[in-house]
C-alpha cells in the first residue's frame, strides 16, 4: 500500500509524471482512466480534479494537478530522489524557468501550430515554435542538462515537451540540440520503464478497438 496515486491516461500528459515517479524510485499506484470512456468527466475523478482532466496525483489526503506543479512537488516532497533544485541553489533560478517554460510557452505553441491556423491571422497569443525550438536550443547548447549539471524535475518537463513537440506532435523544428537532448534522456532506465508500461496499456486498448 502506498499513499502515492497517479490518475493516468494513455497518451497524455500523465506520461510525464510517470516518467517522474519513476525517476524518483518512490513506491506508487496507478488509477487508470479512459478518456474515450470520459471517465475523467465522471463524478468520481471530478472530486479529484474538477477540472476532469489528468494527471492529477494524490499524497496520502492532499490532490495535486498541473504537470509541472505535480512534477516540482514530487521532486520537493522526495529529494532523495535527487530531481530537486533547492531554494538558494544557484541553478534555482535556471530551474524554476524551466519548469514554467515547459507548460506555459513551450507546449501552448505546440498545440497552436498543430492546429494549423491559417498564416496571415492578425493576432497570434503564443510564442512560435521556431523561436521555442531556437530558444531551447540556444539554452541546451553544450550542456547535458537544462538547469545546472544534473538531471532535475526541469529536464523531466522540457525533454517531454521537446519529445511531444519533435515526435508526437512533430510541429517543432527537431533542431539537433534538442533531439540529442531527448536520445539522451530517452536512455534513461527511468524513462524506458515508464515508456514500456505506457506502451503496454496502448496495445491493450488498440486490442479492446478502444
Ligand atoms: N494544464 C494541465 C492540462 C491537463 C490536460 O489538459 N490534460 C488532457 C490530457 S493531455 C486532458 O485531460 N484532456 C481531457 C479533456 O480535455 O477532456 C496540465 O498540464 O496538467
Amino acid at each position: 500500500m502506498t499513499d502515492l496515486v497517479l490518475y493516468h491516461a494513455v497518451p497524455s500528459r500523465s506520461i510525464t509524471v510517470h516518467w517522474m515517479l519513476e525517476e524518483l524510485g518512490q513506491p506508487y499506484e496507478i488509477e487508470l482512466l479512459s478518456l474515450e470512456a470520459e471517465d475523467h468527466k465522471k463524478p468520481g475523478y471530478l472530486a479529484v480534479n474538477p477540472m476532469g482532466r489528468v494527471p492529477a496525483l494524490k499524497h496520502g489526503d492532499r490532490v495535486i494537478t498541473e504537470t509541472a506543479a505535480i512534477c516540482a512537488y514530487l521532486a520537493e516532497t522526495f529529494p532523495e530522489g535527487g530531481l530537486n533544485v533547492p531554494v538558494g541553489s544557484p541553478d534555482r533560478a535556471a530551474y524554476l524557468r524551466w519548469l514554467f517554460f515547459a507548460p506555459v510557452t513551450a507546449e501552448p505553441a505546440i498545440i497552436w501550430q498543430s492546429l494549423n491556423l491559417p498564416d496571415d491571422m492578425e493576432y497570434k497569443p503564443f510564442a512560435e515554435v521556431e523561436e521555442v525550438a531556437r530558444v531551447l536550443a540556444d539554452a541546451l547548447r553544450g550542456r547535458e542538462f537544462i538547469a545546472g549539471d544534473r538531471m532535475s524535475a526541469a529536464d523531466v518537463m522540457i525533454g517531454a515537451t521537446i519529445m511531444w513537440g519533435t515526435q508526437l506532435m512533430p510541429v517543432m523544428p527537431p533542431l539537433p540540440e534538442l533531439t540529442e537532448y531527448w536520445a539522451r534522456l530517452e536512455q534513461r532506465p527511468a524513462w524506458q520503464r515508464s515508456f514500456g508500461e505506457d506502451q503496454k496499456i496502448m496495445a491493450a486498448k488498440t486490442d479492446a478497438g478502444g
